[in-house]
C-alpha cells in the first residue's frame, strides 16, 4: 500500500459512467467463491446501482488460497497476472488463463506472491447454442491482430468470437504515442486492467493519467480513448459483453436493487 499521500490524494474517481481505481486505494477483503483467499473486489454491480453487470477482482495468492468453481449460473475467466496457479493439478504460470462455463467445478489455487485477475458474469444462455466447454490458453498463444491496420496497436483476443460467448476478455498493446483510432462510444460495457506502461484514458468527459496496475469501469455507452505514453508499450486487459440482444440483457445484475 502506497502511505506517502499525506495529504489525502488519490487518483480513485467513481463517477456514474466510468471509474477509475487506483492501486493506492485497495482494501483487500475475504472473496466469496474462493477459501482462505483475500483479494480486491475491483468493480461490482454495487459501484453504481445499475451500474456493471459483471465483477472484476484480484486474488492474492496464499498458502491456503483455493476456488472450486463460481457461484451457481455465473461464468468465469481467470488470467494469470503474476507468479503460479494450479488447475487441476496443472501449472498455470504468468499471462495463461482459464475460462470456466457456468456452474463448472475445479480445483483452483494459487501460491504466495501470485496475483490473478478474475472476470464473472451470469451467463446468459443463447437459444439453440450450446453453451462452450472449458478454454485454457496463453497470451503468446491466442490470436493477436493490427486493431483497424494499424500494427502499433495489436489487440489479443483471448475467448472465439463465437455467438455461444457472450463476454470477451481481450488483451490490447499500444507502441508509445498510439491511440484507439477514434473516441469509441458503444453498447457493451468495460472492465479493464492496465497490465504495463502508461497513458492518458479519456472517459466521458474527462481525461485521465492511468499506469499499470490501475483499474477502469467504462459503462455502457460511456465515450471512450486512450493515448499510450512514455518510452515502454502500454498494454491492457478488459471485458466486454458481446453477442446478445441488449433488448433483453439484464440492466441489473441479479440480487442487486436499483
Ligand atoms: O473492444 C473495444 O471496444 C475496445 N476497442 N475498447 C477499448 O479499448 N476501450
Ligand atoms: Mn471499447
Amino acid at each position: 500500500m502506497d502511505m506517502n499521500s499525506p495529504f489525502g490524494v488519490t487518483r480513485t474517481v467513481v463517477e456514474s459512467n466510468h471509474a477509475l481505481i487506483a492501486p493506492d486505494g485497495h482494501v483487500l477483503s475475504p472473496l466469496p467463491g474462493w477459501q482462505d483467499t483475500e483479494g480486491v473486489v475491483l468493480i461490482s454491480p454495487v459501484l453504481r446501482g445499475g451500474g456493471p453487470r459483471f465483477v472484476q477482482y484480484l486474488v492474492h495468492g496464499s498458502s491456503g488460497c483455493r476456488s472450486t468453481g463460481a457461484a451457481a449460473g455465473v461464468e468465469r475467466l481467470v488470467y494469470v497476472l503474476l507468479g503460479n496457479a494450479t488447475l487441476d493439478g496443472a501449472k498455470m504460470g504468468p499471462d495463461t488463463f482459464a475460462w470456466f462455463p457456468a456452474d463448472d467445478s475445479y480445483e483452483l489455487t494459487a501460491g504466495e506472491g501470485a496475483s490473478l485477475l478474475v472476470f464473472e458474469k451470469q451467463y446468459e444462455p443463447l437459444a439453440g447454442v450450446a453453451s462452450p466447454a472449458r478454454i485454457t490458453g496463453s497470451l503468446c498463444d491466442a490470436p493477436c491482430e493490427p486493431f483497424m491496420g494499424d500494427s502499433e496497436a495489436m489487440l489479443t483476443t483471448l475467448l472465439p468470437v463465437e455467438a455461444a460467448f457472450d463476454m470477451a476478455v481481450n488483451v490490447f498493446s499500444f507502441r508509445p504515442g498510439t491511440t484507439l483510432p477514434f473516441v469509441e462510444t458503444h453498447v457493451m460495457e468495460h472492465g479493464l486492467y492496465m497490465k504495463e506502461g502508461q497513458g492518458i484514458y479519456r472517459l466521458g468527459d474527462c481525461w485521465y493519467p492511468v499506469q499499470a496496475g490501475d483499474t477502469i469501469w467504462m459503462a455502457s455507452y460511456c465515450p471512450q480513448w486512450f493515448v499510450a505514453m512514455g518510452k515502454e508499450s502500454a498494454s491492457y486487459i478488459y471485458y466486454k459483453d458481446i453477442h446478445r440482444d441488449p433488448l433483453f440483457v439484464k440492466t441489473q445484475a441479479k440480487g442487486q436493487q436499483a
